[in-house]
């Protein structure tokens, strides 16, 4: 089998109120990544603190806790070939005014603290951001190399 990458992508709030995570999941999956858990959920304060933790001494660290969880978001594991690559390439630049159009954020980002969706720097930091939501076992396996999928 090729070798698969996870990847951890969230449509923050913004993103939700704004009906973009349909636009979302399709870009991802346009591109061949494959979504292999998915849940919406609010995020309580724990979490969203956990979930920035990197970000904890920063002066907007408090804002983004806040705004992360004041309402409803859409978690996922996708999986693919260099698949945090090809997601922050799909995302764009943090400040949308820098994020290239045809990119996530370029297209749809409103402002740096509104800017639609979060996805995970590497592969490291994007299994411990998912494990913060989903348990090894929601997790999707068994992809065969024809990339049939066996549900069990
Ligand atoms: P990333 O989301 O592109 O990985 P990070 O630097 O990890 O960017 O920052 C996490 C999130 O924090 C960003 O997506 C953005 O919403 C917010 N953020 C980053 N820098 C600033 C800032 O200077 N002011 C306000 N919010 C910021
Ligand atoms: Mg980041």
């Amino acid at each position: 089998m090729v070798d698969v990458e996870r990847e951890f992508v969230m449509v923050k709030p913004d993103g939700v109120k704004r009906r973009l995570v349909g636009e979302t999941i399709s870009r991802l999956e346009k591109v061949g990544l494959r979504i292999v858990a998915m849940k919406m959920l609010r995020l309580t304060k724990a979490m969203a603190e956990k979930h920035y933790a990197v970000h904890k001494d920063k002066p907007f660290y408090e804002g983004l806790v806040k705004f992360i969880s004041s309402g409803p978001v859409v978690a996922m594991v996708v999986e693919g070939k260099d698949a945090v690559t090809r997601v922050r390439k799909l995302v764009g630049a943090t400040k949308p005014g820098e994020a290239e159009v045809g990119t996530i954020r370029g297209d749809f980002g409103m402002e740096i603290g509104r800017n639609v969706i979060h996805a995970g720097d590497s592969p490291e930091n994007a299994k411990i951001e998912y494990s913060i939501y989903f348990k090894e076992s929601e997790i999707i396996k068994n992809v065969l190399p024809d990339e049939t999928w066996i549900y069990e």
